[in-house]
């Protein structure tokens, strides 16, 4: 880990590397291991007992090649740039999605199968954003023998399961919800999507989505095959399925937190299951921040949330630019950025 943490490429403070092992996603009790457990239910079901296979035990450090060039990330995408990803080393980054696998799995011969893991990205600070959550990625590859079972363009049909079937494992986590299909832009999939859940007032983005590149196929030597591709937020799924309001409770040892869930609680639809009870929340605490932008580097609102996070960790609820004023005389920029604090646990002091 020193090592590691030494390399003059790494941007990853030890408030990041502390989450890696955690793996929230596989403690049955908690909220983000339920929902994992509900949505394999749904593909036992749709599909049959097993047939998607679940792998949810892959290191989060990967190579940068399984996770952009495996999937076709073009040199010049801002996901590359070390403001918008954990490096490592040069060459190794904290994965920033689940789809860091799909190549090797598919080299490996899975045709079906599911990836759940903490993903890990230099993000802006709110309710519905953390900078280490957790995805389950799903692929589903179609034989030829599959597609020529249909009168649809092989992409139309691959499209349309894809997105009957994700309609189907919304209907299974919330029965009636309002959701809508936005079209979307990935480099490992054409056409994309993603779906988007009505949730306390607001669209939700939940997903992405999309048929998958002829080109990662064949590199894993599928020529006739076609297959789709999913990633979804499991926080985002599970603040709806619980009504949880904040995505940095799952990280809490609140009991008044931990003890609201239970393996196998879990009802098909949301027919009676127990939501989240909400516990008062403890008054937040603002102070303001404001400094003049260095001249000659430049600055990005994600270096400021990570030098907020390290500092203050779990204490931030949010990041805020709230006036930008301008010097003429000396050109130069000052910004004041709004930092909202609040335990989860106490009331803070000034
Ligand atoms: C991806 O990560 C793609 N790899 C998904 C994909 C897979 C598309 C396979 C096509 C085929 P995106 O960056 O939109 O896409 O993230 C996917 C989901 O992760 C989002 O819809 C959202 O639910 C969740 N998510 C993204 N950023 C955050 C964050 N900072 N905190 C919590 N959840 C997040
Ligand atoms: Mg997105």
């Amino acid at each position: 880990l020193d090592i590691l943490l030494d390399s003059p490429d790494n941007n990853v403070s030890e408030y990041i590397f502390e989450k890696i092992g955690v793996d929230l996603h596989r403690r049955p009790e908690h909220p983000l291991g339920i929902l994992k457990s509900a949505i394999l239910e749904y593909f036992d079901s749709a599909y049959g007992k097993g047939s998607f296979r679940m792998f949810d035990d892959l290191h989060p450090i990967v190579s940068t090649h399984e996770n952009f060039d495996s999937v076709l990330v073009p040199q010049d995408h801002v996901s590359r740039s070390k403001n918008d990803t954990y490096y490592v080393t040069e060459d190794t980054v904290l994965r920033c999605h689940t789809s860091a696998h799909q190549l090797s799995l598919l080299k490996q011969g899975e045709k079906k199968f599911l990836v759940t893991g903490d993903v890990y990205r230099r993000d802006t600070i709110d309710a519905t954003h953390f900078p280490v959550f957790h995805q389950m990625e799903g692929v589903r590859v179609f034989t030829k023998c599959e597609l020529s079972s249909t009168e649809l363009a092989p992409q139309d049909f691959v499209s349309q399961e894809l997105k009957s079937m994700l309609e189907g494992l919304a209907k299974h986590l919330f029965g009636e919800v309002e959701l809508r299909w936005v079209d979307a832009y990935f480099p490992f999939t054409d056409p994309s999507y993603e779906l988007e859940i009505f949730f306390n007032g607001e669209w939700l983005e939940v997903l992405g989505c999309g048929v998958m590149q002829k080109q990662i196929l064949n590199g894993a030597s599928l020529v006739d095959e076609e297959a789709w591709a999913f990633g979804l937020g499991l926080e985002r799924l599970a603040m709806v399925l619980f009504d949880i309001p904040d995505i940095r409770l799952f990280w809490t040892n609140d009991e008044r937190f931990s003890k609201q869930f239970k393996a196998g609680m879990f009802r098909s639809g949301g027919h009676n299951m127990q939501k989240f009870k909400s516990y008062s929340k403890y008054p937040p605490c603002y102070k303001d921040v404001s400094f003049w932008l260095p001249n000659v580097s430049k600055f990005t609102e994600n270096d400021l949330c990570e030098i907020v996070r390290s500092t203050a960790g779990n204490l931030v609820e949010e990041v805020k630019l709230i006036d930008e004023f301008h010097n003429p005389k000396t050109n130069q920029v000052s910004n004041c950025y709004r930092i909202t604090y609040r335990s989860m646990d106490r009331s803070l002091t000034d």
